[in-house]
């Protein structure tokens, strides 16, 4: 019998239905440690918690994160909840001996993720963060290529995070659902949203970044709240962009933003090597762009590989061959691989300082669009300072 591990779930929105969904499907398709229990789920509303908790099986609700974390029979709290409480939460339940799992970004900025690294790798527990397209298997696949060395030397890399769900003037901010546009609770707009996932997938291909200059929008400055009533400033940025150096010496350009019309979750990836390049799109997420120079001069061009093979990453886990996969799929793998991390005492991968490398590289995009100029990301300066 496998040792059973007891989840303890806040938040009920979006997120916390793809980290349920991941923490019942993961143990029917890979044989993984423990048996994930889903022993509470806890948000404020009492009536909607109950209702999400019946739906996805949890044994028991609580309506206060701090009464969660204080319960002895909850082993790992999962952070799934706006962005305002994840530092608070993480820090709270790593102190209480919890394996910490939490949503991105991390913290609304790198002071936040800071404590929250402290806070678990002090208390010696298992965590991760959310990046889930890095499990997307095309992705991985990406990553083997890269390690490989097939790429060759690195010269750029590129990424675009493209949605237009908030051009309408007469979007509220803040309140359920609409958090995101609300700089309080988010702390940033699409650079702490859309282009953190950019940017962890970038950090984890393609190795640390070391500057960056930068530039954001917000194109609607007033909304009415939701929770005052009241218009208000918006102080969350709408779009964002920025050209980078990563370490490697390649070149970085990023954008992300919420007034692309026509596209709604467009997150696109492209590196370009010495001998090999590489592209993909979330759009078409099971395939993955390849353009290798060293293949037969008349026959050389981009092919696309359908990773959807048992060789393929996380593949000979699901169908058969041909049969794809999707969005909830990352997440069910990342599960996955936390439990095998977790059962030997790790951590997997984003852990949460991977995390806090990204909130770094937000933190000085953020600043460079605020001061016109290039700034360091932080991350080269202060490695193993916390
Ligand atoms: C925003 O619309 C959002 O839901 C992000 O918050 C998610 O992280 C992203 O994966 C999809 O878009």
């Amino acid at each position: 019998m496998k040792k059973k591990l007891n989840v303890g779930l806040v938040g009920y929105g979006f997120m916390g239905r793809t980290h349920s969904n991941a923490f019942l499907q993961a143990p029917r398709f890979f044989d993984v440690p423990y048996e994930p229990v889903l022993k509470a789920a806890c948000a404020r509303n009492v009536d909607r918690v109950k209702s999400f908790a019946a739906n996805w099986g949890y044994e028991s609700i609580e309506t206060d994160w701090r009464a969660l974390v204080d319960r002895k029979d909850i082993d790992l709290i999962d952070i799934a909840s706006p962005n305002d409480t994840h530092a608070e939460i993480a820090v709270a339940a790593a102190r209480a001996g919890k394996m910490v799992l939490c949503e991105k970004p991390l913290g609304r900025n790198a002071a936040e993720a800071e404590k929250m690294v402290a806070a678990v790798e002090s208390a010696r527990v298992p965590n991760s963060v959310w990046y889930n397209y890095r499990r997307v298997p095309a992705v991985t696949l990406l990553k083997h290529l890269i390690t490989q060395g097939k790429l060759g030397r690195i010269f750029h890399y590129r990424a675009q995070f493209l949605q237009d769900w908030t051009i309408s003037k007469d979007l509220p901010q803040g309140g359920e659902g609409l958090w995101r546009l609300d700089v309080a609770v988010a702390g940033s707009g699409v650079t702490g949203d859309l282009l953190a996932h950019c940017i962890d997938t970038a950090l984890w291909l393609n190795g640390p970044m070391t500057d960056v200059t930068a530039m954001t929008e917000t194109f609607i400055k007033e909304r009415k709240h939701n929770l005052t009533g009241r218009v208000e400033p918006v102080g969350i940025d709408d779009a964002s962009a920025f050209l980078g150096r990563f370490q490697n010496g390649s070149l970085a350009l990023f954008e992300a933003t919420r007034y692309a019309r026509g596209h709604k979750a467009l997150y696109t990836l492209e590196i370009n090597g010495e001998h090999a390049s590489a592209r993909w799109d979330l759009h078409d997420l099971h395939r993955l762009q390849w353009f290798d120079h060293r293949d037969e001069g008349e026959l050389r061009g981009w092919r696309s590989v359908h990773v959807t093979d048992g060789e393929h990453p996380y593949m000979k886990h699901w169908w058969v061959p041909g049969l794809q996969i999707g969005y909830e799929h990352t997440f069910i793998h990342q599960f996955a691989d936390f439990l095998d991390a977790a059962a030997q005492g790790r951590s997997a991968a984003p852990t949460f300082r991977d995390g806090l490398a990204t909130d770094y590289v937000t933190d000085a995009v953020l600043q460079s669009a605020r001061t016109g100029r290039w700034e360091t990301v932080a991350v080269a300066q202060r490695a193993g300072a916390l």
